[in-house]
């Protein structure tokens, strides 16, 4: 057998041996995050270049340090390509990850103390959309739309009502666990009536809208925050992108107002992945992401389960299991032992605690990365079905012949990037 890292294994041969164990992990299990995915060995290869020993305070043309003779050209190629893929007048590559990119917006645009609005965290929005316990609900003064009980859905007569009495600074759309089409240009009206800067935080749909598979806010919204790691399938990273009117503001509050030195081994990897994104098939892996969450939805609707919005419109799904009468994390625990990796989550209006809530959040980015199609998500719902039902009644037997099902499946389906054994 070829060792895989063998510099790293001569090296260090505790670190390799759990770097092996988790490429085997990885290659073993159905991995249903829907914030996760694999990358290209392209994309892993550029993440690990020797780009990462270079110091670039500054942007290309403009650094704080010499020799950025090919820096520059790796920083602007990304900037580039973000551009082109996404239609933005300005592209800022160096956010280390998808908080520090929003904390940039927050400083652009709105001084300690102001109104901010977002999505509340336990109805799918993310902590760092002006949540109570991240610092962007504490130095701000977070106000917080949600989505109506009865359809799981955005009521946007409620996001207009309290943008307009609290009067908002700045005001994010997207989230984390919203399983349905974000309605940027309602959004925008909203923004716009009341005097706020509108941000589009498309971190987890970012790869569906550069593959045509979900309207781009671009047309509607201010800046564009996204990190390059989930449906985009690049490094784990983050771009602001905007209007031309906003670039000044948005590059300085990236550097110098929050960070250093850009992390351009990071950058090498989302051009790549950037390079990848506009090529046909990606467009096809996107709309095949969204064909796969469809008809895992659909099959999971007719085991009985209760998903939140009644289903999906793009890569995710939340399911509520309240109705199977089991907890969210002791489903979760178990399909981790059946070779099933999703993650506990609240369900709008949960009334369990956010630690060991009602529900569990699937996606499809990973297993269309691994070439499943709709044919397949029968068999998908059928194990998470199981799953569950062996959770609820302590069946460690039931799970264990899931885990053999599975990792027969996903050995079929070799992962981009990793070995094949
Ligand atoms: N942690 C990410 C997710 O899983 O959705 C969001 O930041």
């Amino acid at each position: 057998m070829t060792v895989r890292h063998p510099a790293l294994a001569a090296t260090d041969p505790a670190l390799a041996a759990l770097v092996g164990a988790e490429e085997r992990l990885q290659a073993e299990t159905l991995r249903l995050i829907p914030s996760e995915n694999y990358v290209s060995a392209a994309v892993l290869e550029a993440s690990g270049t020797v780009l990462q020993n270079k110091y670039s305070e500054g942007y290309p043309g403009r650094r704080y340090y010499e020799g950025q003779q090919n820096i520059d050209q790796v920083e602007s190629l990304a900037i580039d390509r973000a551009k082109a893929v996404f239609g933005v007048d300005h592209a800022n590559v160096q956010p280390y990850s998808g908080s520090p990119a929003n904390l940039a917006v927050y400083l652009a645009f709105a001084q300690p103390g102001d109104t901010v609005m977002g999505m509340a965290l336990p109805m799918g929005g993310h902590l760092t959309h002006g949540w109570g316990v991240s610092a962007t609900g504490s130095w701000f003064r977070g106000v917080q739309y949600g989505v109506r009980a009865d359809t799981g859905r955005i009521d946007f007569d409620e996001v207009r009502e309290l943008a307009l009495k609290e009067r908002p600074k700045v005001i994010f759309c997207g989230g984390t666990a919203l399983p349905r089409t974000i309605d940027f240009a309602a959004f925008a009206e909203i923004a716009q009536e009341a005097g706020a800067v509108l941000v589009a935080d498309i971190a987890h749909i970012a790869g569906l809208i550069a593959g045509g598979a979900h309207p781009s806010p671009v047309p509607h919204v201010d800046v564009v925050s996204t990190t390059t790691h989930k449906t985009l399938r690049g490094p784990r990273g983050a771009m602001l992108m905007c209007r031309e009117e906003h670039a000044k503001a948005i590059d300085k509050a990236v550097f110098p107002g929050l960070q250093g030195g850009p992390h351009n081994q990071t950058t090498a990897g989302i051009a790549v992945a950037l390079h990848e994104a506009s090529q046909d098939s990606f467009r096809a892996y996107a709309h095949a992401v969204v064909a796969n969450a469809k008809a895992l939805a659909e099959a999971l609707l007719e085991r009985g389960f209760d998903l939140v919005s009644g289903g999906t419109d793009n890569h995710l799904i939340l399911m509520d299991l309240t109705p199977k009468d089991v907890p969210g994390k002791v489903a979760a625990k178990a399909l981790d032992r059946a070779g099933i990796v999703v993650n506990y989550n609240t369900v709008p209006y949960d009334s369990r605690r956010p630690f060991d809530p009602s529900g569990v959040r699937i996606g499809t980015p990973s297993l269309t990365s691994r070439g499943l199609g709709v044919s397949d998500m029968a068999v998908v719902a059928d194990w998470i079905d199981r799953g569950v039902a062996a959770a609820g009644r302590g069946d460690e037997a039931a799970l264990s012949v899931v885990r053999a099902e599975v990792a027969e499946l996903m050995a079929a389906h070799p992962a981009p990037g990793l070995p094949l054994a």
